[in-house]
């Protein structure tokens, strides 16, 4: 049912079933009875949906060429208006439906696709279905529409008409407003997010050039933000880097289509050792890529190479850059609009379309090469770093076989520091990574040994940010986790070219041979624990991905205070939690207040009770909701340039809650 709108092809067989009143209602019912088909999910991620699905059609006008100006707003009851001034859904009176065309697009599934001329839908996109899901999962929606000279509104309750096309008065200029309330009997969740509607709104403003989208928020005395990217995803770009050192200052940016197909790309490389390419099509986020990112890297590679032989920065006799090789340290937004998007998956986050692969080769080889011949010393440096990645990986391989071998002699063992649990049940294992050797020794007496496994760390590990491949693995520490956990790294050097999904270099990733179901990060709860679980945090995500992203990875919460009233102790995690414990057992009473300074000072019994007894913890789990900015926050955290990093502290200081991540 969801899938994607074929233009044509909706036509032709709407042109079959028009009239078929039967079937209009059958539509709307289906909605509402399996919402979870046609948006995903009536949790939170489904009741943001309804917000970008009225959008995406503001910007399919924008993308005709007929809106500048899109309008959000989140009212004090958690409805929604969004406010466009393109030219106004029609609302002339449709001759086989004899309704007006506004009420058949809110009422009729795939109807949109009608009206279109022939323009780029973006709407349709990753759910297909568009505005009138809106209308049938709302409790009300009203739509407005300024036309000809007029005001025009209509009505709907539950995605039927409850008040007919009217006219409300006079009105200049043109545009669309839609104003619609969730419905609470459909939806667990009816409380908006301004940052979840804040993060895709400036996405689309970077996708869209030149298109103003503003967000306001009335339940925040009408806190908002107007987006509006004259540079579109060279501004997406450089947002990315703003923390990096930059090999070339301007970002490469190109244009171009064929057949109908509009390709753009952004790039520039980083003094940074990962790759951060991310594709769109339609506005959508392609995470796994597909043939558009093939058609990227084949051109990349062999225009990076061609050029490197031509001036002789690659001679005869040595072997060509590899993929990987010219990719280390690349920013990219590649941002394709196509007619008639075909996604791989269910999902859809890869694409399948092969006549795009060429298409994309082509346009981005002849103009990187142009890019080239016009800016020599940019494309002299590309070329070094790709060299330099190449060394490095040589010496890496020569890292992976020796620890290899080692292992071999060590016949597989596991690291001498580890203390191991008993149970194989990756349902049930779990391994603390514990800071410093003292509070690894408490952990160790402490834990259940039948499913518990603890590994100390010693101080701080490396930081993986800063460093390659080959440096990483001489790190004991990491090599120390690497064993233990059983899985191997995931690196840079992708299995296939259209993929995003990595594979490994020392063995291969797979999260199958995981041994424990929880990892948990315990450090302190100072600067230097925040510090360390950082660096463990940008290893996982730099090298074990996979782990984070299926909720393997979680934050340990030891209490900051423990306070004492005659045989009475009590534990409090935050400040706040003081506070009230202190109101509890009565002031007047002098309880004793001790300030853990670190998990060192806690007895075994102690931190079993406090941090490690499942009945009683609490523990976060680490989540990975958006790969462009986990990217860009740990390259401000973790990177070289010291300024972001102040100026990512000073605004965020004010936010921080204890170990809160
Ligand atoms: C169908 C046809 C035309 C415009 C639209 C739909 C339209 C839909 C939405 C939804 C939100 N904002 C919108 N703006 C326009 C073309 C109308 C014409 O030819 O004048």
């Amino acid at each position: 049912m969801a899938q994607d709108i074929d233009i044509e092809k909706a036509t032709t067989v709407d042109e079959k079933y028009d009239g078929s009143k039967i079937h209009v209602l059958e539509g709307l019912e289906a909605v509402r009875k399996r919402p979870a088909m046609y948006i995903g999910s009536t949790s939170e991620r489904g009741l943001h949906h309804l917000v970008y699905e009225v959008i995406d059609n503001s910007i399919d006008e924008a993308l005709a060429g007929h809106c500048s100006d899109i309008k959000v707003f989140i009212h004090q009851d958690n409805s929604i208006t969004v406010v466009d001034n393109g030219r106004g859904i029609p609302v002339d009176i449709m001759p086989k439906e004899k309704k007006p065309a506004v009420e058949v697009i809110m009422t009729v599934l795939h109807a949109g696709g009608k009206f279109g001329d022939g323009g780029y839908k973006v709407s349709g996109g990753l759910h297909g279905v568009g505005v009138t899901c809106v209308n049938a999962l709302s409790e009300h929606l009203e739509v407005e529409v300024h036309r000809d000279g007029k005001s025009y509104g209509i009505e709907f309750v539950k995605g039927k008409t409850s008040k007919k096309l009217y006219v409300k008065g006079e009105a200049e200029g043109t545009g669309t407003s839609v104003h619609f309330k969730p419905d609470s009997s459909i939806f667990t969740v009816t409380e908006y997010s301004y940052e979840t509607l804040r993060h895709r709104i400036r996405e689309l403003a970077f996708l869209n050039k030149g298109i103003t989208i503003s967000l306001t928020d009335e339940r925040e005395n009408g806190k908002a933000e107007t987006f509006h990217f004259a540079g579109g995803i060279v501004e997406f770009v450089n947002h990315v880097d703003a923390s990096k050192d930059l090999i070339n200052d301007k970002v490469i940016y190109l244009e171009g289509s064929k057949d109908g197909i509009i390709v753009e790309l952004a790039m520039q490389y980083c003094d940074t050792y990962n790759e951060n390419v991310y594709t769109y099509v339609n506005n959508i986020n392609t995470e796994e890529g597909g043939t558009h990112l093939s058609g990227f890297r084949k051109a990349l590679t062999r225009t990076i190479n061609n050029y490197a032989r031509k001036n002789n920065q690659l001679k005869e006799n040595e072997e060509a850059l590899s993929g990987d090789n010219v990719r280390e340290g690349l920013t990219a937004v590649l941002s394709l609009k196509i007619p008639n998007p075909q996604f791989e998956s269910q999902t859809k986050i890869k694409l399948g379309n092969s006549e795009v692969m060429p298409i994309v080769d082509s346009l981005v080889g002849d103009a990187l090469t142009e890019f080239f011949e016009e800016n020599p010393s940019v494309a002299k440096k590309i070329v070094e770093k790709g060299i330099i990645a190449a060394r490095a990986q040589a010496a890496a391989r020569k890292a992976k076989e020796l620890i290899r071998r080692k292992s071999a002699l060590e016949s597989g063992s596991l690291p001498g520091k580890l203390a191991d649990c008993q149970s194989k049940d990756v349902n049930e294992t779990e391994i603390y990574l514990v800071e410093g050797d003292s509070a690894g020794g408490s952990a160790k007496q402490g834990r259940d040994r039948k499913f518990q496994a603890i590994l100390p760390l010693r101080g701080k590990i490396l930081n993986v940010e800063k460093a390659r491949l080959d440096k990483m693995l001489n790190s004991e520490e990491i090599r120390n986790m690497i064993t233990a956990f059983g899985c191997g790294i995931v690196d840079a050097a992708a299995a296939d070219e259209s993929s995003t999904k990595k594979k490994s270099k020392v063995g291969a990733f797979d999260i199958s041979k995981l041994r424990y179901g929880k990892i948990i990060i315990m450090t302190d709860a100072d600067v230097d624990g925040a510090h360390i679980r950082t660096l463990l945090l940008t290893f996982f995500y730099r090298h074990m991905e996979p782990l984070i992203k299926e909720g393997h990875v979680y934050i340990a919460q030891p209490p900051l205070f423990l306070v004492k009233k005659g045989q009475k102790h009590f534990y409090a995690y935050s400040d706040q939690e003081l506070s009230e414990v202190l109101d509890k057992i009565g002031r007047e009473n002098n309880p004793v207040v001790q300030r853990y300074k670190g998990l060192g000072e806690m007895d075994p019994e102690q931190l079993w009770e406090t941090t490690m007894d499942p009945e009683k913890r609490t523990i976060l789990q680490v989540h990975l909701e958006d790969a462009v900015e986990a990217d860009r926050i740990f390259s401000i955290l973790m990177g070289d340039k010291v300024e972001p990093r102040r100026e990512f502290i000073e605004v965020n200081a004010k936010n921080v809650r204890n170990l809160d991540l």
